[in-house]
């Protein structure tokens, strides 16, 4: 397994749409593990394949609590294919953004479908932390940021912050 490095907004990657994965194999495995290692070092409760550049349209979540046995999954070709009414509010953060956090509004439970890393389908409802963290993955794949639900101002400064960031720790040789 590798750590692999998480891209900062703005990158052009981090807005595109990803491809269907064409085939749940053993390389899609190593990535999914990849994924998962570099999900919890970050740390983070999930992590969208187009975070470390690889354009297709999986993310791996695990929103176990610190005192539970870890709950890792990975979520191939993922689709909403149900969203409730109600809504929910959500301090959310991003790996992308990091130590930027604002409230976004999203539907309270989702069920989803998708293949689990055997190629398996599999159908599920979420609520709470993982209905807000499968949404805001989903929003990834789509080349979509938690930053797109605020004021444009907000997300303008946003955007200055992260450049300075990068700019900063590309002196530092990061
Ligand atoms: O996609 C990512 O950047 C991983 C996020 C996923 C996430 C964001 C908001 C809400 C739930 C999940 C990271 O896990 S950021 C860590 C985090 C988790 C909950 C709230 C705030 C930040
Ligand atoms: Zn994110």
């Amino acid at each position: 397994m590798t750590l692999r490095p998480i891209l900062i907004h703005p990158d052009p990657r981090l807005k595109k749409v990803c491809d269907p994965v064409a085939a749940v194999d053993d390389d899609l495995r190593a990535l999914i593990d990849d994924m998962l290692e570099t999900m919890y070092d970050a740390p983070g409760v999930g992590l969208a394949a187009s975070q470390i550049g690889v354009m297709q349209r999986l993310f791996v979540m695990d929103c176990s609590e610190k005192d539970e046995a870890p709950e890792p999954m990975a979520l191939v070709n993922p689709e909403i294919v149900w969203t409730s009414e109600e809504t929910r509010v959500h301090e959310e953060g991003c790996l992308s953004i990091p130590d930027i956090y604002a409230d976004v509004t999203r539907p309270d439970r989702v069920r989803v479908r998708w293949l689990d890393r055997d190629g398996t389908e599999c159908e599920g409802e979420f609520d709470g932390l993982r209905a807000t963290c499968a949404q805001h993955e989903i929003d990834h794949l789509n080349g979509k940021l938690f930053i797109d639900y605020l004021g444009s101002m907000k997300r303008q400064m946003i955007t200055q912050k992260m450049k300075k960031l990068k700019r900063e720790r590309a002196k530092q040789g990061a």
